[in-house]
């Protein structure tokens, strides 16, 4: 008896040894509206099954922490009325209790490490916010990736964010910021959001190698890919700008805190682009569950020993 619950897709990967990419489920809940939000879960652990690895959907249902979901589960998790949002803070209540929710980057990184899954997509991580000095509203998960040895693939951060300042608290947890393929650091609906980011490696097999490193010098803590949307998706800033000024205002007036920020920013960022913002965000997450498995691919050919000092 486990502490988790592998699919049997994801049990069968497993005793065979092959590549796995865990995918967080707060999307699904929080991130877009039903019907799109199935769709796209579905949609994205095909690409990761076409890249040649296994997807491993994860959430908490009925107390159960699931690593890998089966399409039935997948349905009812997308329509859940209530799933609670799981970040670190969260998870062992909502377990211990018997209920159900959707796990954050911060969470789905926590199970993929316990069930030895090195290689997680998602779209956009949390981060610092706009006036983070005042709200100190900082992402847990930030700190998660300083501490739990997992690379996350996403498309930067959306600019709800203070990006500068996320920057900052990563250099400070020393966690690795690797734009993929570029020199700036992509802006999740924008490929570029001026600034450059710290680090960049241009194949998944180099980014394979540096988690390896990683582990060979046992160095705790995760990396984080930032992968440019796909052009033909990209919004361009001057579009994305005001709506996500009017999104954060609105937040404000409502008087949001906490972890209702993030969903209620992205809500209203879709209401306010009339849907436009959420075909870009699956167009992205596809294009990281792609790299994610191919990274995963990568991995798996150096095994799952540490390397000896
Ligand atoms: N950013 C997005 N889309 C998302 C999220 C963030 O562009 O769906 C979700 C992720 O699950 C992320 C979480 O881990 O929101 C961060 O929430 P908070 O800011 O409350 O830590
Ligand atoms: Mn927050």
């Amino acid at each position: 008896m486990t502490v988790f619950t592998l699919s049997p897709e994801v049990a069968k990967a497993k005793a065979a040894g092959q590549p796995i990419v865990a995918l967080e489920s707060t999307i699904i809940t929080h991130g877009m509206p039903w019907p799109d939000n199935l769709d796209m879960a579905r949609q994205v652990e095909q690409d990761v099954r076409d890249y040649g690895a296994t997807p491993a959907t994860i959430a908490v249902l009925d107390g159960a922490l699931c690593i890998g979901l089966t399409d039935a589960q997948l349905k009812d998790l997308a329509q859940y009325p209530d799933a609670s949002k799981l970040s670190r803070a969260d998870l062992a209540v909502c377990m211990s209790q018997g209920k159900t929710g959707a796990t954050t980057v911060a969470a789905t990184m926590i199970a993929a490490a316990l069930a030895d899954i090195d290689v997680f997509a998602t779209g956009g991580i949390g981060g610092v916010h706009r006036g983070a000095d005042q709200t100190f509203d900082i992402s847990a998960d930030l700190s998660e990736l300083a501490q739990t040895s997992v690379t996350v693939v996403c498309a930067g951060a959306k600019a709800i964010l203070d990006l500068q300042k996320t920057l900052e608290v990563l250099e400070t947890q020393g966690v690795p910021v690797i734009a993929y393929g570029q020199d700036d650091l992509p802006a999740f609906w924008s490929r570029d959001s001026g600034l450059v980011a710290p680090l960049r490696l241009d194949s998944a097999k180099s980014v394979a190698r540096a988690h390896h490193m990683r582990r060979t010098l046992r160095l705790p803590g995760g990396q984080l890919v930032a992968n440019p949307i796909p052009v033909d998706f990209e919004i361009p800033r001057e579009t994305m700008d005001p709506v996500i000024e009017q999104a954060n205002a609105d937040a404000t007036a409502a008087n949001i805190k906490g972890k209702a920020v993030t969903p209620f920013l992205l809500g209203r960022i879709f209401e306010l682009t009339e849907g436009r913002s959420l075909i870009a965000n699956i167009a992205l997450v596809r294009n990281n569950a792609q790299l994610a498995a191919q990274i995963a691919y990568e991995l798996g050919k150096f095994g799952k020993e540490t390397p000896p000092l």
